[in-house]
């Protein structure tokens, strides 16, 4: 098995944040100004993300890198997830789109947003037919087998010890009943063993990352399921390194939840995996998409080897399918019944009012990074009125000692002498009417620390 990663205990994670909230919860504090709540609740976990975390699993989603500069979309992700996937920006023709040549600003983007909001992140994919750049097409056996081997270790040293599941081959094998390996310049040309080539060869890139095989229509007991079954058997049996297999789940009605899902995924981690649902999407609406989601969470849940979910996007309308609006969230960021389907199932609480009502002659304060460049970020703090109006509020953000916060907007910042505590307060009038929010933003110059800014509470006067 994997050697826990030295890198890991670090960051901020998802755990961190969660046992955070809860302690600020129970802890809440009352000033003499006025009435001063840290948001967060010791109740049931309100988010996806805080849900799942109580299951010990994660609920991730895939990212659009372009789509992060959308503050609803942002906020959504942010809010909502605890692990993502680079729906595109990691694949080989976006990585190294001429030989040799790697371009990792965007993917560095992607995780450098993810890891500051302390998700776990799975790698996607390594070695796929499709998204392939069109030099790979033209080597020969001898090349091909380099240049895999290049791109493996290249892709994977670049995020080594940052990634938990690496999808280090994509859907290899064919669709309907022969069970046999799909068609590609990597089947062709190497023949079989270029998978568990391909395996070897990530373990060593990367020792701290989870090796998966991911592939769709293989939720069920069918003929490919029993092929990549009977790699996987093999693989485990002469000590091939496989840690996990991820199952995409896209489902329509043409290709419903099947009925032994639990049971195909039972009988994989049975042999000694772990299993993921990777790419999970639904077609349809309402109530009968409800179900179906729920019917795919309760079977992760029964399985104690499948630790985490992943939806194939946040938002309905940048779905690869959107007119079969197979998301969680509408094109509004709505969320839909199918959300508070899978909410349920996680044990979270349906309604769950994600910047809870600070009460009579109180506030609250959260937090949103809106930009991130190579070097800085802009956050945003919304601060809310409670079920009264207020005529003041001051709250304070705290950054790293590595970080400078170099640019301040809509407040009236002070310091303390540490010069990482600033204290904000409004520019002039400061009252807000009942429920009413207002925000000011600052610029954060990382200095490579780009952990999120805390935020202290707010203060009403
Ligand atoms: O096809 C659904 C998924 C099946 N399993 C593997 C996943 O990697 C795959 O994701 C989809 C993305 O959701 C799409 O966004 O993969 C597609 C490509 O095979 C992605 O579509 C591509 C378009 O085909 C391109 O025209 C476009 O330039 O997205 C690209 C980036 O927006």
């Amino acid at each position: 098995m994997n050697e826990p990663s030295r890198f890991r205990p670090e960051r901020p994670t998802w755990r961190a944040r969660l046992r955070r909230a809860l302690a600020m919860g129970v802890v809440g504090i009352l000033a003499s100004a006025g009435v001063v709540i840290l948001s967060g609740t010791a109740e049931a976990a309100t988010t996806l993300g805080a849900s799942a975390a109580e299951q010990g699993r994660y609920f991730g989603t895939a990212v659009a890198v372009n789509r992060l500069s959308e503050s609803d979309y942002t906020a959504t992700l942010n809010r909502e997830f605890n692990s993502a996937t680079a729906e595109n920006e990691m694949k080989w023709d976006a990585l190294e789109p001429q030989r040799g040549s790697f371009q990792f600003d965007t993917a560095d983007r992607f995780m450098n947003h993810a890891r500051g909001q302390g998700m776990d992140v799975r790698g996607h994919t390594l070695v796929w037919h499709s998204q392939l750049p069109g030099w790979v097409n033209s080597l020969g056996a001898g090349d091909l087998r380099t240049a895999m081997n290049n791109h493996i270790t290249r892709v994977m040293q670049q995020y080594r010890g940052q990634i938990d599941s690496w999808d280090v081959v994509n859907e290899a094998f064919q669709d309907g009943s022969s069970g046999a390996r799909r068609p590609s310049p990597f089947q062709n040309l190497l023949g079989n063993g270029f998978i568990e080539e391909a395996f070897r060869t990530a373990r060593a890139a990367d020792p701290a990352a989870k090796l998966c095989y991911n592939d769709y229509n293989t939720d069920g007991q069918n003929a490919k399921s029993n092929a990549v079954y009977n790699m996987v058997r093999d693989f485990k049996a002469r000590g091939v390194p496989i840690d996990c297999v991820g199952f995409q789940s896209h489902f329509n009605s043409q290709s419903p939840v099947p009925s032994d899902y639990r049971a195909n995924l039972q009988r994989f981690a049975d042999l000694g995996v772990d299993v993921q649902i990777t790419e999970l999407d639904i077609e349809g609406s309402g109530t009968a998409q409800a179900n179906s989601y729920r019917t795919v969470v309760n079977a992760c849940l029964q399985v104690s080897r499948c630790n985490g979910i992943t939806v194939w996007g946040v938002t309905d309308k940048y779905s690869w399918r959107a007119s079969g609006t197979p998301l969680l969230f509408d094109g509004n960021y709505n969320k839909k019944p199918a959300y508070t389907a899978v909410l349920e199932a996680l044990g979270g609480e349906p309604g769950g009012d994600p910047d809870p009502d600070p009460g009579t002659g109180g506030c609250s304060v959260t937090y949103d990074e809106t930009d991130r460049w190579g070097d800085r970020f802009n956050g945003r703090v919304t601060v809310r009125a409670g079920s009264s109006a207020i005529s003041g509020w001051t709250t304070t953000v705290t950054v790293s000692s590595a970080q400078d916060i170099s640019t301040t907007w809509n407040g009236s910042p002070t310091w303390d002498s540490s010069g990482n505590v600033m204290t904000m307060r409004p520019n002039g009038n400061g009252g807000l009417a009942a429920g009413a929010t207002t925000s000011f933003g600052f610029t954060v110059m990382a200095n490579g620390d780009w952990s999120q800014p805390r935020l202290g509470g707010c203060t009403a006067a």
